[in-house]
């Protein structure tokens, strides 16, 4: 699908990504400083040209700096996302005519807790008021500490301590990561890189906590849910409308819009059949996850989804529309319409999307959709489409292995204890045009679980591997013996689908509730577990992997990064990281490689807590019985 012939000028973005050739060494190589109007300053990553920029900072400092910065607008991404379900939590208790309201009122009551709010004798609401204040309050709390860091084992909460990098409030880290690299400000890799560690642990067990947590409590706690997959999922006689974005606050009004009466009539007023409502990106994962809504497909098919001709309307928010969807349209009937504040195209429709008349403006997109579905023309919808299953909240986790009665990750520490799986993988990020499409998430993926390692995924990378049908339950067929005998045993697939990028913080906790089962050593570092983003190009791939590794887990990303041009700086996230955190960064452009890598380390760390021989499985034969009696 890569060679789709247009006849507009913008072109794809296989063809713009080729146009960008040859690329800008420094640029990649991360040593390219434009930080101060004295540059930009580059240093010679060979060292015959210049040693210094202007201000006199070395590459391992622009370097630093240049990855600090990436990380603080990760965390902003995501964080801020965080802050606009914890105030739709607060208009769903205040105005209830928003369409939004309580979904999940157990989820709501664990976590107030966290926060410590009192749930004894109180109304869902009340507490909903409470938990949605103090979380808005965690962006910009003048004292304390972020209250979900208590989630994390003690002796991780401990290390942190130690190192002086437990985040105080969500903007406070990324103002502060601002701060210490604009020019003349921190000037030691080292420290810079401690920042960007409570920048990106403010992420993690901030705001994308955050944004997962109260995203259930909203929206409902996903539980395993069928679906589809890919551009086959676009219908040929029905009005197909796409969200693309991250945010389910956008979304879910949708949906509900979608399915209302009066627009199912208007639709066939205009000679559809119905409506059709199909997701790409993140935001696609929400909804897949909730209410089994079809995934068109991920980041790299948001213009190929387009070109099939048969989009109504494309309806986007905030985090991975690319700049050239206005300029693509222009050349079909597709409607696209911005809907946030902060993310607006020239030339676009835009339709201001706030908490508090969510679902009247859900309706007014929906029917612009309807009435564009007359325009369409000519229409080239691919065959392809899979079946998946998703919805693999850490709560899932927990019951499907558990069950209902004794819900617990306990059978999951015993599979791996007993080498029938031999640990965890969490493959998540991007697709990046850099590398085949989906090329890497697969070969990766389907390594990992032939040996035995369990794999959980999120964002892009769940997307591309549920079109490989990796995401059912017959998949298990790809498994080694012992992760296949647990799959077929459950029911489950050997892959995990676990949500959107957000939703990462759904593995921190995972993690730490094996940590605290026992059996498994003490700390999130002891686990046999990897992360790994093969196909990464986001700026929240950078935080996310920074979190991974500063809560303990080896953490490798696929492409390339930028940081290559200082070896101090790169010595810095491979090895010195390890012996402060327990995890580390890693690089590895090869899926192949990238697997043999994950796996060396989970063996690794198997032997360290000595069960690294698969126990053999014992049968009881005639004379053990009777020895029994
Ligand atoms: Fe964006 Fe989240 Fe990356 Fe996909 S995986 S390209 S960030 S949509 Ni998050
Ligand atoms: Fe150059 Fe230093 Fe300014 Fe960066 S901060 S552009 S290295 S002078």
């Amino acid at each position: 699908m890569d060679n789709v012939t247009l006849n507009n000028d913008i072109g794809t973005v296989w063809q713009r990504s080729a146009a960008m050739e040859p690329r800008c060494g420094f640029g990649e190589l991360g040593i390219c400083c434009k930080i101060c109007f004295m540059g930009p300053c580059r240093i010679d990553p060979f060292k015959e040209g210049a040693k210094w920029g202007v201000c006199g900072a070395t590459a391992e400092v622009i370097a630093a700096r240049n990855f600090a910065r990436m990380t603080a607008a990760g965390a902003a991404a995501h964080s801020d996302h965080g802050r606009n379900v914890a105030r739709a939590l607060l208009t769903a208790v205040e105005n209830p005519a928003s369409g939004y309201q309580v979904k999940d009122a157990r989820k709501l009551l664990k976590t107030a807790q966290h926060f410590n709010i009192k749930t004894d004798n109180r109304q869902v609401n009340d507490i909903a008021r409470d938990l949605a204040k103090a979380a808005l309050n965690e962006f910009g709390k003048p004292e304390g500490l972020l209250h979900f860091l208590n989630r994390a084992p003690v002796s991780r909460q401990d290390l942190w301590k130690r190192e002086g990098v437990l985040p105080r409030n969500v903007d406070r880290e990324i103002v502060e990561t601002m701060h210490r690299t604009t020019m003349g400000v921190d000037q030691d890799h080292r420290n810079i890189m401690r920042q960007a560690v409570r920048t990106a642990l403010a992420d993690g067990w901030g705001g994308s906590m955050i944004a997962t947590e109260l995203q259930d409590i909203l929206f409902g706690t996903p539980s395993p849910i069928r679906g589809q997959v890919n551009l086959g999922v676009l219908s040929d006689n029905k009005v197909n409308i796409i969200v693309h974005g991250h945010e389910p606050v956008l979304s879910e009004m949708i949906v509900i819009a979608a399915q209302g009466e009066e627009m199912l009539n208007l639709a066939r007023e205009k000679g559809a059949d119905g409506i059709n409502l199909a997701g790409i990106c993140c935001t696609a994962n929400e909804i897949l996850l909730r209410h089994g809504i079809p995934v068109a497909g991920n980041f790299l098919q948001q213009e190929l989804a387009i070109s099939t001709g048969a989009v109504e309307t494309m309806v986007v928010d905030v985090q991975c529309i690319m700049a050239s969807l206005g300029e693509f349209c222009k050349n079909y009937h597709t409607k696209l319409i911005t809907t946030s504040a902060k993310g607006q195209m020239e030339g676009v429709t835009y339709i201001p999307f706030s908490e508090k008349d969510a679902l009247a403006k859900a309706r007014e997109i929906v029917r612009m959709a309807v009435e564009n579905f007359p325009r369409r023309g000519a229409i080239d919808i691919p065959k392809q489409r899979m079946d998946l299953i998703a919805g693999f909240s850490h709560e899932a986790i927990n019951y499907m292995l558990g069950g209902t009665f004794r819900a617990s990750y306990t059978p999951l520490n015993d599979n791996i204890i007993n080498g029938r799986i031999k640990g965890l993988a969490g493959v998540v990020g991007c697709n990046n045009p850099k590398v085949a499409h989906d090329r890497q998430h697969i070969d990766l993926v389907k390594e990992l679980i032939a040996n035995d390692i369990l794999v959980v995924q999120t964002g892009c990378s769940a997307i591309a591997c549920a079109k490989e049908g990796l995401l059912i339950p017959e998949a298990a067929k790809y498994a080694g013996p012992g992760l296949r005998e647990v799959c077929e045993a459950v029911g489950m697939p050997p892959v995990l689908h676990s949500g959107s990028c957000v939703d990462n913080s759904r593995i921190l906790i995972a993690l730490s509730q094996m940590v605290n089962t026992g059996g498994l050593g003490k700390d999130i570092s002891d686990l046999p577990v990897a992360g790994a983003a093969p196909e990464w190009m986001s700026e929240k791939a950078i935080s996310i992997g920074q979190y991974f590794v500063a809560s303990g887990v080896y953490s490798v990303f696929g492409v390339s990064l930028p940081i290559f041009g200082s070896k101090i700086f790169t010595n810095h996230l491979f090895k010195e990281m390890e012996s402060i955190y327990g995890g580390k960064w890693d690089c590895e452009p090869d899926a192949g490689k990238m697997a043999g890598k994950i796996i060396g380390h989970i063996q690794l760390k198997r032997e360290k807590l000595g069960i690294s021989k698969a126990r053999e499985r014992v049968l009881y034969d005639m004379d053990m019985r009777r020895e029994l009696k």
